[in-house]
């Protein structure tokens, strides 16, 4: 360690000098890289020995993405060292910006769910309190995405390097997981016991990262899975080069394409694997008292994809440590809890039985044993056939992921007011009545240490300059920035700094993709997975329709915006390619033509990612957060956009609920239909586009100029888009928001025009954020399901 950057200068130089080879801003990289891990390892290491001290009680929680993006400056930052280095490498000539440019972010996560976990990991380092993560090592990660023609390519994300990664291999912690066998009943000293006899096996090696919190002290663990092939592998029923193949691509990839049952398999194995091998490793700690394990240890499973931690959590405490069913299942009950984080059907997750059957035979034994049992106590309490249908873990050859992982968890929550409400009252209304104080809410938050403090290190200086620095360990005393809401200076200053995070990515899209944006136009921007919920396809539509008044009304003249787009489709979803594909070809009409272009331009970011996000937020003017009401369980860009000042476009939905609750509406725009209408026009099928084309003459010349071709290239793009609005009915309400989103854009119009009261409601966004830090998030899970206590680090 060192306490001066002077210090810190002189070991930075030695350790160079001492690589003796030629200088390089790679070199500096590396060296920073050791440097920032010898500062790291003391803290972790003294982390681990007061945890296992004074047996505090531990959280696990499993997820199958952890989105953590690059982790050098974010732990500089967190240790505080980053100015300090920061000065320091300044005065050797170097940039620490450009370093950090230099790491490439692991893409462990898809989008929300993913960031949502790494947020997490950051708040419970951050509270000192003992919740670790455990994941997958994906040699992949998600894939880099490149437009060619308009349209998404996808390549592999290689983000493992020859050395100096961000995870320490721990071999000494590896473990088998048995895939496959027959299952059999063996006799032992104390009684029948059930057995997998030759199964497959594979080995997990751990792989470990440090999670620092705020200011060092508390360093917590976040352990990622990697499969190998096992020593115990010398009898696998195939051909050893087959096993080693099979067994390579378990840990391969995120979310390998399940469209055909070989992906079907592998994903199972991929979930499996997760489970066990963390619920391994957490009972190995702790076998001496199995019978406290819900006071010593608790586990979160994110969404289902680890809802096979039930079973196996049962499996281990009845045939490796002889508990009997009714034990086991009351520890289990009280260990596990799961989150909810859709309503979308289709992203329910389900398994045909003989999958499960085949590949985890004795996994299928106790589902099956767990569904019967709940079953007959259904039977028992006189439930009629409906709810039996509704509550049932395995019908009809299927197996429902959420029903077991209802069944089996203590506390069940939704991630935002209205996502649970929807919960309660539909989707698990049965559930619900069943258990009737399972269901809670835990709105999600995000990590003002990265979205704040670290993107936005300006405004974050502003802040601590007006209000002292105490907001950054209780973010709700933002609040006290309403105060400054009026102060000309401040709103000034507010205002300057928008103007610098503007520049800023400007030069970020120049250098990484050859864009070239106008600081002064604003900033509208919709960044996130693309899916039909989150209808980017409204926003292209509503931008045509800008580009047609421009065009049409000489005395339509609207300020410069750039509309800022920027998000993934998953490979094998067709329609959200479309419209990718489509956002494209607008952009290449707008964007060329020069009336248009005076007023509009259409920027796509290629490969967006935590990195760009990091950049984009604290430039924003303008949030869309436009998903169709009740569709977005909670959302969590819109946080942190809000976090940074920019002002939200959006609907009643998700956590957008309670960011217009805490803001007041009228600092927001708000549009569209509420969850109820939808929900009720989905139950009678009782909505129809046309009738919207027949009644509105600017949607209707839309319509007309889409079918002709004029805003697509190529057949197959014209017939998606038109087909998913006119022919499948517009299943996301596009049509039908459309004229109350863009009513509320011109309403956005008029008060950019004045840049005061603009600055004024930024300010008010920032000062209402507060309450979306996961620290908020993390200290409520911790009150009413973990129970954990802080383990100050005495720091
Ligand atoms: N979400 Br299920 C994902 O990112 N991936 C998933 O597989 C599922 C949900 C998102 C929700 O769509 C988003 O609304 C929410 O904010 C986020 O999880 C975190 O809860």
């Amino acid at each position: 360690m060192f306490s001066s950057k002077e210090e810190f200068k002189k070991s930075f130089i030695n350790r160079i000098e001492a690589k003796g080879t030629e200088k390089n801003l790679e070199l500096a990289h590396e060296t920073l890289w050791e440097m920032t891990c010898e500062w790291v390892q003391e803290s972790w290491k003294r982390t681990n020995q007061l945890y296992e001290e004074n047996h505090d009680k531990q959280l696990y929680y499993i997820s199958i993405e952890f989105l953590i993006g690059r982790v050098l400056g974010q732990n500089l930052l967190n240790l505080n060292f980053y100015n300090l280095v920061k000065e320091g490498l300044d005065e050797l000539g170097l940039e620490l910006s450009e370093i950090e440019e230099l790491e490439i972010e692991p893409g462990l996560g898809n989008g929300g769910l993913g960031r949502l976990a790494a947020c997490f990991m950051d708040s419970l380092a951050s509270l000192e309190l003992p919740g670790h993560g455990y994941g997958l090592r994906y040699r992949s990660g998600l894939f880099t995405q490149h437009f060619v023609d308009g349209n998404q390519t996808e390549q592999p994300t290689k983000w493992i390097k020859e050395k100096n990664n961000v995870d320490i291999r721990r071999e000494d912690l590896a473990v088998d997981i048995p895939y496959y066998g027959e299952v059999q009943l063996v006799m032992g000293i104390d009684g029948m016991h059930t057995k997998v006899e030759n199964p497959e096996w594979v080995k997990a090696v751990p792989y470990d990262i440090p999670i620092v919190g705020a200011n060092g002290g508390t360093v917590n663990t976040l352990r990622l899975w990697q499969a190998e092939v096992s020593e115990r592998a010398s009898s696998v029923g195939k051909e050893y080069a087959v096993y080693e193949r099979e067994t390579a691509k378990i840990t391969d990839r995120l979310y390998p394409d399940d469209s055909l049952e070989a992906g079907k398999i592998l994903r199972l194995k991929q979930q499996y694997l997760l489970c066990s091998a963390s619920l391994q490793n957490i009972i190995s700690n702790h076998k001496s008292s199995l019978e406290k394990l819900p006071n010593s240890i608790a586990i979160q499973i994110n969404d289902t994809h680890p809802a096979l931690a039930v079973p196996e959590l049962m499996r281990i405490l009845i045939d490796d440590y002889t508990l009997d069913w009714e034990q086991a299942w009351d520890i289990t009950t009280r260990t596990i809890s799961y989150t909810n984080h859709t309503i979308l059907e289709e992203a329910m997750e389900k398994w045909g039985s003989h999958l499960i059957q085949s590949l985890l035979p004795r996994i299928y034994l106790i589902i099956e044993e767990i569904d019967r049992r709940f079953k007959e106590s259904l039977q028992n309490q006189g439930k009629d056939d409906e709810t039996l249908h509704k509550l049932s873990i395995i019908e009809d050859g299927v197996i429902k992921m959420a029903v077991l992982a209802v069944v089996g968890s203590y506390k069940v929550n939704g991630v935002a007011k209205l996502h649970t409400e929807i919960l309660k009252k539909r989707e698990m209304k049965e559930l619900n009545e069943q258990f009737p104080n399972k269901f809670h809410n835990k709105t999600n938050g995000i990590t003002h240490r990265r979205w704040l403090i670290k993107a936005n290190q300006e405004l974050s200086g502003l802040i601590t300059e007006t209000i002292g620095s105490q907001w950054m360990k209780e973010p709700e005393r933002l609040s006290e920035l309403h105060y400054f809401s009026q102060n000309q200076n401040f709103l000034q200053d507010f205002q300057e700094i928008k103007s610098l995070k503007k520049e800023q990515l400007i030069h970020h899209l120049q250098r990484d993709q050859n864009i070239i944006v106008d600081p002064s136009s604003i900033f509208d921007i919709h960044i996130k997975r693309f899916h039909g919920y989150k209808r980017q396809l409204m926003n292209i539509l509503h931008i045509q329709m800008l580009y047609d008044r421009i065009k049409r009304d000489s005395t339509y003249r609207p300020y410069p915006r750039t509309f800022f787009f920027g998000g993934k489709a998953a490979p094998s979803y067709h329609f959200a390619k479309q419209v990718i594909k489509m956002i494209n070809t607008v952009a290449n009409k707008v964007n060329n033509d020069p009336l248009a272009r005076q007023h509009l331009h259409v920027v796509f970011v290629e490969n967006y990612n935590v990195t760009h996000a990091e950049y984009l937020i604290p430039a924003a003017d303008v949030s869309e957060q436009i998903s169709t009401a009740s569709k977005e369980a909670s959302g969590t860009g819109n946080m942190k956009f809000m976090m940074n000042g920019a002002l939200t476009i959006g609907t009643f939905d998700g956590a957008n609920v309670e960011i217009f609750e805490q803001v007041g509406q009228e600092n927001a725009f708000v549009f569209g239909m509420r969850a109820e209408e939808v929900m009720d026009y989905e139950k009678n099928h009782s909505y129809d586009p046309k009738e919207i084309i027949e009644s509105d003459v600017e949607i209707k010349k839309l319509m007309e100029e889409l079918v002709k071709g004029d805003w697509t290239e190529g057949k197959a793009n014209v017939d998606f888009i038109v087909g998913q609005l006119l022919h499948e009915g517009d299943p996301y309400f596009v049509l039908k928001d459309l004229q109350s989103y863009s009513k509320e854009h011109e309403k956005i119009l008029d008060a950019y025009a004045n840049p005061i009261n603009w600055a004024e409601m930024g300010v008010k966004n920032i000062a209402a954020s507060g309450i979306f830090s996961s620290d908020r998030t993390i200290q409520q899970y911790s009150d009413d399901v973990w129970q954990l206590t802080k383990v100050p680090s005495m720091y």
